[in-house]
């Protein structure tokens, strides 16, 4: 079918494969939608169906908003985090697969499903109210059931008590109050649908095996009869959908990923598309030649990259997705805003959940923290939104940086001791510095690369103050060398980006201009389950070079702290050794033996950076 109108790409495509030009040739030729999809393109060329200018306009209110609201809701919100007395170890929403419930009892839960409370306003005026700029609701999760009027499914919505569609609701309301409205979609996991295969080993255990055998299951007949359908419904019922959030499509192939994107983009060209379509594809591309819009590293995860690409950290408000009775571990304003501004100063976006309960409500802790954060954000919104990321290529201990033309915002969380934070890098001259929240001017001395910011009279916010940084250049200028502080530390930071494990840093050059003894200390963050994190280090050796002189490195636990923005995990200090460095000049250190690896699940350190302390007599 798709041969016979799309004649013309055919030739196009023949044409260049008769010719055997390269794939570069090929993407500059073939920037359109029918090229892009093609059905005998070979799997592995991907080409992109707009052109760079394109693609940034049709992000751009993304990258400018930052910061959104997740809703999980579904039949689980009903079970709370428990079936017939017993308790999920697990988050709430994967209650059925988890306590293996059978699908005849889990689906009785639609004639409860009535949610007296629900009031679509109510909710978009409280994402409104915490500062988010888009909503995305989850239209199918992976219990399978619709919180749409589905014609290719009965299990949804109209057939619960409440016999209302949510996605219309939300999506009018979303419209009334101008926010941009998401849909999450759940395209490979459906535990309803007898056809719903993944995979072999760990990816079987994501499957309805107390209902369905998967030896009799057939992925093509799931795909086609109730996943490719629903997704145009979804696509096509409703107005313009702006996000589709499409989760945890490991398994899929390349062909039916390529799919899935072909239903979004024809059904809606604006849409912007969510890494997990296909879990595979997203770690190793990083650039536009890709299915996906923008990229969605581990659930509640983030230490400390500015990734190469757009990119959104999805997080919890407490422990669960869906609503959990039992689960009171609330992240406060603090943290909201220490994560939002964490993430957006690497140019990230933070997707921020609310597991409302079965009646409609969302919890009262949740608002309660969102709109504390929400104030904040009032008060403080220049600093956030339509910012670009920190342009420096560390980290400091007292807040985090982002930017917009000439000026820089510097989001302090921790005033640095005798309330003197100290910039090192920047080169530009600086014009003026005053508090974004009440305009009061102050004091700063700039010297080379050292600007040095006198907040003694500086009024302290219980969340973050924000300190403003005027300067002439458009784009400040910015030293990248590594050199002491003015208490003469170094620190030297994993820069790379968190997901191209092989590459990551192990080496740092660095400038000493104040010779001394040093003490070394390695910072490396827990990773793995919320519940259970793991620290690894201790279960690494090692080395570290260091002016001519090999350490060998078996960490410890000295001291940890909890992670500014990671919420469940620690932040683990191991002190190795003391050094002399006594000699002005340039030195390299070295870090080996150790596997670096920073993502939540992949094995390895955590590093986020190396410290070297002047020890004062
Ligand atoms: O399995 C889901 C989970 O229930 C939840 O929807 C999250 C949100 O990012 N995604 C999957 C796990 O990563």
């Amino acid at each position: 079918m798709y041969f016979s109108y799309k004649n013309s790409a055919l030739c196009l495509v023949l044409f260049f494969g008769l010719f055997s030009y390269s794939i570069n040739a090929q993407t500059k030729s073939l920037s359109n939608l029918e090229a892009y999809y093609y059905q005998h393109t070979p799997s592995e060329v991907i080409l992109p169906f707009e052109t760079q200018e394109e693609y940034i306009d049709r992000m751009q209110w993304w990258k400018d908003a930052k910061y959104g609201m997740f809703i999980h809701w579904g039949l689980y919100s009903l079970l709370a985090g428990e079936h017939n007395g017993e308790i999920t170890p697990k988050i709430a929403e994967w209650i059925q697969n988890t306590l293996k419930i059978p699908l005849s009892e889990y689906k009785k839960l639609m004639r409860e499903f009535d949610p007296k409370n629900f009031n679509a306003d109510n909710w978009v005026s409280l994402a409104k109210a915490a500062g988010m700029k888009y909503i995305v609701l989850t239209s199918k999760h992976h219990d399978g059931f619709a919180l749409f009027d589905s014609k290719v499914s009965d299990y949804n919505i109209m057939h619960t008590a409440y016999q209302k569609d949510i996605v219309k609701a939300l999506k009018e309301a979303c419209k009334r109050q101008g926010l941009k409205f998401g849909l999450y979609y759940s395209h490979m996991i459906d535990w309803e649908h007898p056809d719903a295969y993944i995979g072999e080993g760990k990816l079987t255990e994501r499957m309805n095996t107390v209902d369905y055998d998967p030896k009799h299951m057939d992925r093509a007949t799931y795909l086609n009869e109730k996943s490719f359908p629903q997704l145009r419904e979804i696509l096509s019922n409703y107005g313009n959908i702006d996000i589709l959030w499409f989760d945890m499509g490991a398994g899929l192939s390349n062909d039916e990923i390529r799919k899935f994107v072909k239903i979004t983009r024809e059904l809606q060209p604006k849409i912007i598309i969510s890494s997990r379509i296909g879990d595979e594809v997203a770690p190793t591309i990083l650039n536009r030649a890709m299915l996906f819009d923008y990229f969605t590293p581990s659930d509640n995860y983030f230490t400390g990259d500015d990734l190469a690409m757009p990119w959104e950290m999805a997080g919890t408000t407490n422990s669960s997705w869906g609503y959990r009775k039992d689960d009171h571990e609330w992240r406060k304003a603090n943290l909201i805003i220490n994560s939002l501004i964490s993430t957006s100063s690497r140019n990230g976006n933070y997707l921020l959940n609310v597991g409302p309960d079965a009646t409609g409500n969302i919890p009262d802790e949740a608002i309660k923290n969102l709109l504390q954060a929400g104030k904040w954000l009032q008060k403080n919104s220049e600093a956030v939104y339509n910012t670009t990321g920190s342009p420096f290529p560390w980290n400091y201990d007292w807040g985090y940086v982002t930017q917009k033309p000439k000026t820089l915002y510097l989001n302090i969380f921790d005033f640095p001791k005798k309330n003197r934070l100290e910039l090192n890098g920047l080169l530009s001259k600086v014009t003026s510095i005053y508090t974004l929240a009440n305009g009061a001017s102050i004091d700063f001395e700039q010297t080379g690369r050292f600007l040095e910011i006198d907040l003694s009279k500086t009024h302290k916010d219980a969340i973050a103050t924000v300190v403003v940084v005027n300067f002439l250049e458009e784009r400040p200028l910015i030293s990248k060398d590594i050199s002491q502080s003015k208490d003469n530390t170094i620190r030297l930071d994993r820069i790379t980006s968190l997901y191209l494990k092989d590459e990551f840093q192990s080496s740092w050059t660095f400038k000493i201009n104040t010779p001394g003894t040093y003490r070394i200390q390695l910072v490396s963050n827990e990773k793995k389950r919320h519940s259970k994190p793991v620290w690894e280090g201790s279960l690494q050796k090692g080395s570290i070079r260091l002016a001519g002189k090999i350490i060998p490195v078996q960490l410890s636990r000295d001291s940890e702290k909890t992670n500014a923005s990671l919420f469940f995990y620690k932040e683990i200090t191991s002190i190795i050794d003391t050094i002399t460095l006594n000699k002005k000049g340039t030195y390299s250190l070295q870090l080996n033996g150790f596997q670096i690896g920073a993502g939540k699940w992949t094995n390895g350190l955590g590093l986020d950076r190396i410290e070297l302390l002047p020890i004062v007599n």
